[in-house]
């Protein structure tokens, strides 16, 4: 009896070496000490071992019972961190893959918007974003444009209520400015402004960059050579700039500014309609009025300010024929842009 222990204890050993998986350790353990186990099988015969060595030979039966469990269960804990760990291995996620997939890339009028603010950073300005729904008060009446006044039908605005809107301009958040803060003031204030037009060259949301700078002495040159600046970084460096006379009722005197002609360099073509030139945006040397209503001293003060639209820059700049394409979100349009 035992002999056949220690066969039986060594012939475990030997199968335990040979086993490679969690469920082979699982087989050895069902044929060796399941119910009708080989090792279980030693007891059943314990009834035929004489009364007087039953006790000993009970004793060495149950010890190699818990030595063959012992092994048996470190083996099979071996095995299934093995296998626990490469089925890790197997499950894991590369999440830097992306061949077949689309990347998101950044929006044409986000791209023209950061380089263009920062040609503006350089220059000494700060950026400040404001509120898309504002007040009459901030919209209109701080810029110079009481309620009876006919420019506001310069503006066809979206009303939510008599004195609530969306904005028109981003210049409201130029009047927050100058009636919180004090001069020196350089800001360009960008974002998403409204106004009820729809058509291909006018989307009722479309895109601003409106630029404020208040000091002492101020003029129309500072204005000049700054947007001469703008024009050369934003376009190419032999880029011209030309300033024409126009009106807004918050800057006197108020200009239109054009350049040379992306497309054909100032000979004249399609995109400039022959005339070399293209407008781009409007500036003029803030009201008197506009600072005093936002209690600046317009005697020892006086300012720049200009404003255009960042989806027209970005159809210049890439030559995108209709302003609504920006506004469609279609991935196969977009996908140029990376
Ligand atoms: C255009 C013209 C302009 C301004 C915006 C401005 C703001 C304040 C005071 C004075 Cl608070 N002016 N902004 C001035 C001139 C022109 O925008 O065509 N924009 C699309």
């Amino acid at each position: 009896m035992t002999e056949k222990i220690k066969q039986l204890v060594d012939k475990v050993k030997e199968l335990l070496e040979k086993a490679s998986s969690v469920a082979e350790i699982g087989d050895i353990r069902v044929t060796f000490l399941g119910k009708s186990g080989e090792y279980t099988g030693l007891l059943r015969g314990l009834k035929d071992v004489a009364p007087a060595e039953r006790g000993t030979i009970g004793k060495l039966i149950n010890e190699g019972k818990v030595r063959l469990e012992n092994m048996i269960a470190e083996k099979e804990a071996y095995f299934r961190k093995k296998e626990e760990a490469k089925k890790l291995a197997s499950e894991k996620i590369d999440v830097t893959l992306s061949k077949g997939y689309l990347i998101g890339s950044t929006h044409p009028i986000t791209k023209v918007k950061n380089e263009i603010l920062d040609t503006f950073i350089g220059l000494g300005f700060a950026v400040k974003e404001g509120p898309e729904i504002e007040t009459d008060y901030y919209n209109f009446q701080t810029l110079g444009i009481p309620a009876d006044h006919p420019a506001r039908d310069m503006q066809d605005t979206f009303y939510i209520s008599e004195n609530i809107l969306l904005r028109t301009h981003t210049s409201p958040m130029q009047s927050r400015t100058m009636l919180s803060e004090k001069p020196p003031i350089r800001i360009v204030v960008p974002g998403k402004v409204y106004r009820a037009d729809d058509d291909a060259t006018h989307s009722p949301i479309f895109n601003q960059i409106e630029g404020l700078c208040v000091e002492e002495g101020i003029s129309l040159a500072h204005l000049k050579n700054m947007l001469e600046i703008f024009a050369k970084s934003t376009f190419t460096k032999d880029t011209k700039v030309r300033f024409r006379p126009s009106y807004f009722p918050f800057t006197e005197p108020s200009v239109e500014v054009d350049i040379s002609c992306s497309m054909c360099g100032g000979k004249g073509c399609r995109l400039c309609k022959g005339t070399g030139w293209i407008e781009v945006l409007g500036a003029g040397i803030v009201n008197p009025v506009v600072l005093e209503n936002c209690g600046i001293d317009s005697k020892k003060y006086s300012g720049f300010a200009f404003g255009f639209g960042i989806d027209r820059i970005a159809m210049l700049k890439y030559g995108i024929p209709d302003i609504r394409l920006m506004y469609e979100n279609d991935v196969n349009f977009l996908k140029q842009y990376k």
